[in-house]
C-alpha cells in the first residue's frame, strides 16, 4: 500500500494580516498534480483543515476544489480526513455520509455512545488488508460519559471493581491537578483505541491528531501550532504499539516521535517566521508485507511565496535586490548602526509582502537604555535626551543639534509657564 500523508492545511489562515488564500490554493494544486502524478492508494489528512472552526466562505471553496478534484480521478483513490483542535467536529462532518460514496471519509466527532466506533476504512493489496483507523482530535470532555458507562459496565461484570480505568485510583499517591489532565488526556486515547477490535495480524494505520510525546520526549513545535500551555494535553506513544504507521497531525514541523513510523507530517506550508528554515513536503508511506518496517519518502511542496528572514543593513538589503521585485513573504533585520530614514517605506519598492521590518541595533541599545533608567534617575531633560540620543545613534548631539534642542526646551518652558 502507498498513502499520501498531510495535515495542518489550515486553509484561511493569516500571516500578519496577509490572506493566504491564494498561496494555500495553489500549494493544494500542487499537491494535486503530486497526487495525480503519484497515484497513491490513498490520501491521509490528520487534521486542522481549517485554521478556525466557523471557516470563511472562501477557505470552504478551497478546500471544495482541491477535493472534487481529487475524486474526479479514475480510478478512485479514498481521501480520509479527521478533524483536528482548529476544526469543528460537526461542520467538518457536514454530508459525511454521502462524501462516503464517493471515498471521501471524514472523522469530524469522537464516538459518544456504545454502539459507535472509530471510523475504520480497509484497503487491499497483493499482501492481504491495511485497516486504516481514524481517531478525530479528542479531549477528555467529549467521551466522559461514554468512559464512565463503559466503566460502570466493566465493574458490574467484573462483580469486585476491577475495571481497567481508574477503578484502582484510590491506592495511588494523590495527584496535582496537572498529573491529573494529563493522565486522563492519556486514558482516553488509551480508552478510545482499546475498544476496538484491532487485529494486529493485520497491517494497521492510525490517523490522529494530539500532542504525543515519546517516553518523556517532546516534538519539536514552531510559533504558529496552538499549543496547550504547560503541555497538558500530552499523550504518551506507547498506546500506538498496534500499529504500522501513524499518521499525525498538530506538530507543523515534519518529525517523527520515538520510532520512524510514527510521524507528523508537517503543515503544508510555513505558518510562521519561526518555520522559514524548515522544508514542507508530503510524506508518501509505501507499506509491503505485515511485520515490515514502512517505507517513507518525502516530495519536497515549493510554495508560491517563500517565508524568508533577510538580515542586513538597509543598503545591502536594497543594493543586493535592486533589479527586483520579491513577493516572498520577508522578515527582515536591520543590522544598521545609525537611525534609518524610512527604512519600510524604501523596502516596500522591492517587497510586495513585508511581515515585518526590525532593527537589530536600536532594540538592543533601547534596552539597554530603559535598564539603564532603572538605576540612576535622570531629572533634567536635556541631560536625559542627551544620554538618549548618544546611546541610539552612538555619537554625541552636534553643536548645531544642541541648540536646537535648547530652543526646543525653551519653548515647552514657554508654552508650559
Ligand atoms: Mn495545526
Amino acid at each position: 500500500m502507498r498513502f499520501f500523508h498531510l495535515s495542518d492545511l489550515h486553509i484561511g489562515k493569516q500571516l500578519y494580516g496577509y490572506s493566504l488564500l491564494e498561496d494555500q490554493e495553489w500549494i493544494l494544486n500542487k499537491i494535486y498534480e503530486l497526487i495525480d502524478k503519484e497515484r497513491p492508494d490513498g490520501v491521509l489528512i490528520a487534521g486542522d483543515v481549517y485554521d478556525k472552526s466557523v471557516p470563511a466562505a472562501e477557505a470552504v471553496t478551497v478546500f471544495d476544489r482541491f477535493l472534487t478534484k481529487v475524486s474526479q480521478l479514475e480510478p478512485k483513490i479514498p481521501v480520509l480526513i479527521i478533524s483536528g483542535n482548529h476544526d469543528s467536529p460537526e461542520r467538518l462532518s457536514f454530508g459525511a455520509e454521502i462524501l462516503s460514496r464517493q471515498q471521501v471519509y471524514v472523522a469530524g466527532s469522537c464516538p459518544q455512545s456504545e454502539n459507535e466506533h472509530l471510523k475504520k476504512v480497509t484497503f487491499q493489496d497483493a499482501w492481504g488488508e491495511t485497516d486504516v483507523w481514524m481517531l478525530p482530535f479528542v479531549k477528555p470532555g467529549y467521551v466522559r460519559k461514554l468512559m464512565e458507562e463503559s466503566r460502570k459496565k466493566t465493574d458490574r461484570e467484573d462483580g469486585a471493581g476491577q475495571g481497567s480505568y481508574g477503578s484502582q485510583e484510590a491506592d495511588r499517591e494523590p495527584e496535582t491537578e496537572r498529573e491529573e489532565i494529563r493522565r486522563d488526556y492519556n486514558e482516553t486515547v488509551k480508552f478510545l483505541l482499546e475498544r476496538e477490535n484491532i487485529d494486529t495480524a493485520r497491517r494497521n494505520i492510525l490517523i490522529s491528531h494530539q500532542f504525543y510525546t515519546a517516553g518523556g520526549e517532546i516534538p519539536k513545535t514552531s510559533d504558529s501550532e496552538t499549543i496547550t500551555v504547560g503541555g497538558l494535553d500530552q499523550v504518551e506513544t506507547a498506546c500506538l504499539a498496534p500499529f504500522s504507521y501513524v499518521a499525525l497531525g498538530h506538530i507543523h514541523r515534519p518529525q517523527s516521535m520515538g520510532r520512524e513510523s510514527i510521524r507528523y507530517c508537517g503543515s503544508m506550508l510555513k505558518y510562521s517566521v519561526s518555520e522559514w528554515a524548515q522544508e514542507k513536503s508530503v510524506t508518501e508511506v509505501i507499506l509491503e508485507a505485515p511485520g515490515q518496517e514502512p517505507v517513507i519518502r518525502l516530495h519536497p511542496l515549493k510554495p508560491l511565496r517563500e517565508v524568508c528572514v533577510i538580515r542586513g543593513t538597509l543598503e545591502e538589503i536594497l543594493e543586493a535586490n535592486k533589479d527586483r521585485v520579491s513577493e516572498d513573504y520577508v522578515s527582515i533585520v536591520l543590522t544598521d548602526e545609525q537611525e534609518l530614514y524610512q527604512p519600510k517605506e524604501q523596502l516596500e519598492r522591492i517587497f510586495t509582502h513585508i511581515l515585518e521590518v526590525r532593527t537589530e541595533r536600536n532594540w538592543k541599545l533601547a534596552k539597554e537604555w530603559e535598564d539603564g533608567q532603572e538605576e540612576e534617575t535622570q531629572t533634567d531633560p536635556k541631560l536625559v535626551f542627551e544620554q538618549f540620543f548618544s546611546q541610539i545613534q552612538g555619537r554625541q548631539l552636534l553643536e548645531e543639534e544642541a541648540e536646537v534642542l535648547e530652543e526646543v526646551f525653551a519653548k515647552v518652558r514657554e508654552d508650559e509657564g
